[in-house]
């Protein structure tokens, strides 16, 4: 029995490896169910999910709700194309621009493709409203950044494996440093040409770096005073992820009083994508107001599935939990506690030298160098202690499991965590 659920799994990674093109290297674990903050695998083998498919499950595996809307809909009516109107894409409009306090919404699937939409709406924007010169604008980027993988966006990236032999790549983009004011000052006040803003207000694949307290409120006032477009990438770190519904949690209708951070920070440009679907269904939007979004006209950009009615479905149940099971205040809570938890034992830790992150975004840093494969190791082991979690550079990994655990679910997984370090302490 045990050989014949072993070669299941061993037979799944193979047909991958053979038929797939090799564009990931995944951790050797095959799963094929999942419900809450639980995954399955093949051998029936319960894990603790503490990547959330990248903060895109932040509802937990195949929520109810979330599943109940989407074979509702999907029985009804799947896709029209925009060619025609639909009885449910208003509604879902309506509701998403409400929620998140914008006039206007356009409807992608993935992230990159929001990603892009916004850098083409700032390009727009600054050629009708600012009045650049044609062809001249710039968008200013931070290093680090990860925004998607479309040739556009990699070519404002400087990470050599995402970006490397896909060239040429597209100008208009300016790199300044993360985290730094003055680099982004001496930009906007040097160069007219400037447009837009494109930043995350944590970054995450560069592994959970929160920026300073101040620095998303000081960057949208330079922006502000420079007449520049400040546009959030909060693919990642939006619907509750970090312990607000937005990390840059504005006039957004966030129930949690109780966060701290900066506070104010609207950006003309926000941009969603995973969890805005609870991971159920490929949906992302770009916000902005009227002023704004009134560049986009008929044919100028669109996508034969952005705002189908699946996704208008699935989207406004898993934004409905978010507020239901108050996913904000939880991860704000649970973060703090598994924080709190970890440097108790990273106090007494040589392999593990930090914690860091926001609501639950987080990142331990391991005492390797990032070339080393300690991180990757920890990793397995703790698959085998029944977690799941990825390393992001070679001594960095990252936690972010799904918003819906409870602090039991929580204070276990830290046990896991910590039991797991212990084996690796020198
Ligand atoms: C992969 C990281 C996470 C994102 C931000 C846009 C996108 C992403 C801030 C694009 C996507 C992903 C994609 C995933 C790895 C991953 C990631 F490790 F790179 F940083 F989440 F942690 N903006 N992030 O984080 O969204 O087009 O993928 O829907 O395998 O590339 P997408």
């Amino acid at each position: 029995m045990l050989m014949t659920q072993q070669s299941l799994s061993q037979e799944a990674i193979d047909l991958e490896n053979k038929y797939g093109a090799h564009n990931y290297h995944p951790l050797p674990v095959v799963l094929n169910r999942g419900e809450g903050v639980y995954v399955w695998d093949v051998d029936g083998k319960k894990y603790y999910d503490f990547l959330s498919a990248y903060s895109a499950v932040n509802q937990g595996h195949c929520h109810p709700t979330i599943v109940g809307a989407m074979t509702k809909q999907a029985k009804t009516l799947t896709l029209t194309s925009r060619a025609f109107h639909n009885d449910i894409l208003g509604k879902f409009e309506k509701y998403v621009a409400d929620y998140f306090k914008f006039d206007k919404v356009l409807p992608m699937n993935t992230g990159a493709e929001a990603v892009e939409t916004a850098l083409k709406i700032c390009r727009r924007w600054a050629y009708e409203v600012k009045g650049i010169e044609e062809n001249k604008a710039e968008i200013v980027v931070c290093n680090n950044n990860f925004h998607g993988r479309t040739t556009t966006i990699i070519s404002f990236s400087n990470d050599p494996v995402a970006r490397s032999n896909f060239g040429p790549y597209t100008n208009g983009f300016i790199k300044v440093e993360y985290d730094n004011l003055n680099a982004l000052k001496e930009v906007l006040s040097s160069n007219k040409n400037v447009a837009g803003f494109l930043v995350e207000p944590i970054q995450g694949e560069a592994g959970v770096f929160v920026p300073s307290e101040n620095y998303l409120r000081e960057a949208k006032a330079l922006c502000k005073k420079h007449n520049v477009l400040f546009i959030a990438d909060e693919v990642q770190t939006g619907i509750a992820r970090t312990g607000r519904l937005l990390a840059t949690c504005g006039n957004c209708s966030c129930p949690n009083k109780d966060c701290s951070g900066t506070p104010d920070v609207k950006p003309d440009i926000l941009i969603l994508g995973k969890a805005i679907s609870g991971g159920a269904y490929p949906v992302s939007a770009v916000l902005a107001n009227d002023a704004i979004m009134k560049v986009i006209t008929p044919g100028s950009h669109g996508s034969t599935f952005g705002g189908n009615p699946i996704a208008a479905a699935v989207a406004m149940a898993a934004l409905d939990v978010v507020i239901d099971e108050r996913l904000a205040e939880n991860a704000f809570k649970l973060g703090a506690i598994f924080r709190a938890e970890l440097n108790k034992y990273i106090a007494k830790s040589t392999i593990c030298k930090g914690v860091r992150g926001k609501g639950l975004l987080n990142a331990i840093l391991i005492n390797d160098d990032e070339e080393s494969d300690t991180a990757w190791n920890i990793c397995m082991k703790l698959r085998d202690n029944g977690l799941l979690a990825k390393p992001t550079h070679g001594n960095i990994i990252r936690f972010a499991p799904p918003l819906v655990m409870t602090k039991e679910q929580l204070l276990d997984c830290v046990s896991i965590i910590t039991t797991t370090l212990k084996e690796f302490e020198v």
